[in-house]
């Protein structure tokens, strides 16, 4: 797949949409494959020039990487990128299936070749209290979902990682009474959303496994747990779907997850965050930031009861 070697975030100050598509496209460099990063739509150039503005400070690659949540591996931060030194992201498939027109089997190489990839940075927070801004390579879990064939019945997503107790350690004990495989859903409306995001990769480069590899959703306004990695299965139902911290813990993680400063953790406040990388915790926002784009899919509800 792509994608350019010298990752260069672009400057911060006093950009257009149109000067970071130009900036874009002349730090693209692409590889045999043809997969072609590129700012997919102006609605989708706006939205990153957005975010460019309010959070160009990218956490280190070295951080990103080394600094995760992923409990089929390890429960400690340090644990996945250790412990998935050997785990192989080829072959892979993703099954869409559940409520759609065309339920298929897509080769993750086919789906890479398909979907132009864009770059998105984005804010990650984590319900523990610390955050994150990443630069992903993705594209709208919406062009996927387009493509299988919506029904009137198609009204949540299932997300499901993969089950492999050989590869993931964290699988053959099941620490803390996980019931693996994780499992992730959100709402239809949630689910095609142009903030919504199927990541392949980050810093310009294939997603490592510890990330999510080779396929993971990235979800910017809700807690990091919704946005569950290395998916081999979509499913869309009906009803709402399963989700796996949820059923953990139903009365400290809610089926929404959305970032609320206002909405306090059972166990800690969640008014303040800890930027991984930085000194001084700051303000928590609401929707992490994307209230502009998404406050509107939760008009009308009591974000104190869904939360
Ligand atoms: N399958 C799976 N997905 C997962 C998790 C996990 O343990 N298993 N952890 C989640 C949590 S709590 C967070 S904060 C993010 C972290 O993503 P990152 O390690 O890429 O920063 O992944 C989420 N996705
Ligand atoms: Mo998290």
């Amino acid at each position: 797949m792509l994608i350019h070697k010298d990752y260069k975030p672009i400057a911060s100050s006093l950009i257009t949409p149109e000067a970071i598509y130009q900036e874009r496209r002349s730090l693209m460099k692409l590889t045999a494959s043809a997969a072609v990063l590129a700012v997919a739509s102006p609605l989708s150039a706006a939205l990153a020039f957005q975010k460019q503005k309010s959070a160009l400070d990218l956490t280190p690659f070295d951080l990103v990487t080394s600094y995760n949540n992923f409990y089929e591996f390890s429960v400690d931060k340090e644990g996945p990128a250790k412990l998935s030194k050997h785990f192989k992201p080829r072959p892979w498939t993703v099954a869409i299936g559940g409520e759609v027109q065309k339920p298929q089997t897509l080769d993750i190489d086919a789906i890479i070749k398909k979907i132009p990839l864009e770059e998105r940075i984005y804010r990650l927070r984590c319900v523990e209290g610390w955050a994150m801004v990443i630069p992903w390579v993705g594209f709208p879990l919406s062009s996927l979902l387009k493509a299988s064939g919506l029904t009137s019945k198609s009204k949540y997503v299932e997300f499901e990682t993969l089950f492999d107790p050989a590869q993931f350690p964290g699988q053959k004990q099941s620490f803390g009474n996980i019931p693996f495989p994780y499992h992730e859903g959100l709402r239809i409306d949630e689910a095609m959303h142009p903030l919504t995001i199927l990541a392949v990769g980050l810093y310009g480069k294939e997603l490592m496994p510890q990330n999510g590899a080779p396929i993971r959703l990235v979800v910017p306004w809700k807690y990091g747990f919704k946005s569950i990695k290395s998916i081999v299965k979509i499913t869309l139902k009906e009803h709402q779907t399963r989700s796996t911290w949820n059923e953990v813990a139903p009365k400290e993680y809610g089926f929404y997850a959305n970032v609320n400063p206002a909405v306090d953790h059972p166990r800690w406040s969640q008014a303040r965050e800890r930027v991984i990388g930085k000194f001084f915790k700051q303000d928590t926002l609401a929707f992490n930031g994307y209230g502009a784009e998404v406050a509107h899919l939760y008009k009308g509800m009591d974000l104190k009861k869904f939360f």
